[in-house]
């Protein structure tokens, strides 16, 4: 049980993950921030009038200040601009760096034994600069973008297959964009997929994948997807606090491992109570080796350019 969870941002994603918090009473207090006071604090009160209904005794505070980050255990960061239709995830990367190293230098300051979860997009990227403004230890600093992409190829197959969904292992992982590694290691229930499936079509639902985030953006037409992440994120955040030692994707600074160094991207993770326990290196294709890796060229260059 977290004793202080912060959310950073009370728009679509961080509102419904803090409801998704007091649905399954993962800590005593909810913090949620936002530039726009008004709306972290009507949020907080329309989540208190939810607790009654779940039996949640935790409490709900509301600030525009980002000093409020103390002493949190967990920080989760949502804050920053969404992609408009046509917009890749890229292009956000100038705002958000800036909104996102506020909201770390805060961080660092005030809850230095916090874990920190990122949301904000351009995802991998700005794992990194999380990292790198906290100088957290890197256990301690997760993108959530991969349990994302692999939870959407999983439905993918599920309605495809019609096989139940928890049967499906999906493998997704690198970049959190273009440069997503759909890897063939996804089996259902251990069963390979070409047991199922003809590559076209497996290839066909690769494709959606990727496209999911982009597809649902141009249908909204304003803001970006809010269901899917914040489950995500929850199947994180549970992993943290109940120490499960789960197998998930998140997007992590790797130090040598599948080759790559001084980058955050998607990789299989094991996460319990400390955060990224362990980082697991699978066998990959040459194909995928490359996409990972071009991925990986990507990234640095964007980070580069800030
Ligand atoms: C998505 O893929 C918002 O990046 C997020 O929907």
């Amino acid at each position: 049980m977290f004793n202080k969870i912060t959310i950073v941002g009370a728009g679509n994603v961080g509102s419904t993950l803090a409801f998704l918090i007091v649905a399954n009473k993962l800590c005593k207090k909810i913090m949620l921030i936002d530039v726009e006071g008004d709306l972290a604090k009507a949020t907080a009160l329309d989540l208190e009038d939810s607790r009654f209904s779940f039996g949640a005794n935790l409490s709900l505070e509301a600030s525009s200040n980002l000093g409020d980050v103390a002493s949190s255990d967990l920080v989760v960061i949502t804050a920053g601009r969404p992609r408009s239709p046509g917009m890749s995830r890229e292009d956000l990367v100038k705002i958000n760096s800036s909104i996102v190293q506020k909201v770390c230098s805060q961080i660092k300051a005030k809850a230095k034994d916090a874990i920190v979860i990122v949301i904000t997009n351009p995802l991998d990227i700005m794992t990194y600069i999380a990292l790198t403004t906290t100088g957290f230890s890197r256990k301690r600093v997760i993108g959530m973008g991969s349990s994302l992409d692999s939870a959407r190829f999983a439905n993918l197959l599920s309605k495809k297959l019609r096989v139940a969904i928890e049967n499906i292992n999906p493998f997704v992982f690198g970049a959190h964009g273009k440069n997503m590694l759909v890897s063939s290691t996804s089996t259902i229930r251990g069963l390979g997929l070409e047991k199922f499936i003809k590559d076209r079509e497996a290839a066909r639902l690769k494709s959606q994948t990727i496209a999911r985030g982009a597809r649902i953006v141009s249908l909204l037409k304003k803001g970006s997807a809010r269901f899917g992440p914040a489950a995500s994120c929850l199947e994180i955040i549970e992993a943290i606090g109940l120490d499960k030692k789960k197998l998930t994707f998140a997007a992590s600074y790797l130090n040598g491992e599948y080759g790559l160094k001084g980058v955050c991207v998607g990789v299989p993770v094991i996460i319990g109570a400390r955060g990224i326990e362990r980082i697991i290196e699978i066998t990959l294709s040459k194909r995928e080796k490359k996409v990972l890796t071009d991925a990986a060229k990507i990234l640095r260059k964007n980070i580069n350019s800030l």
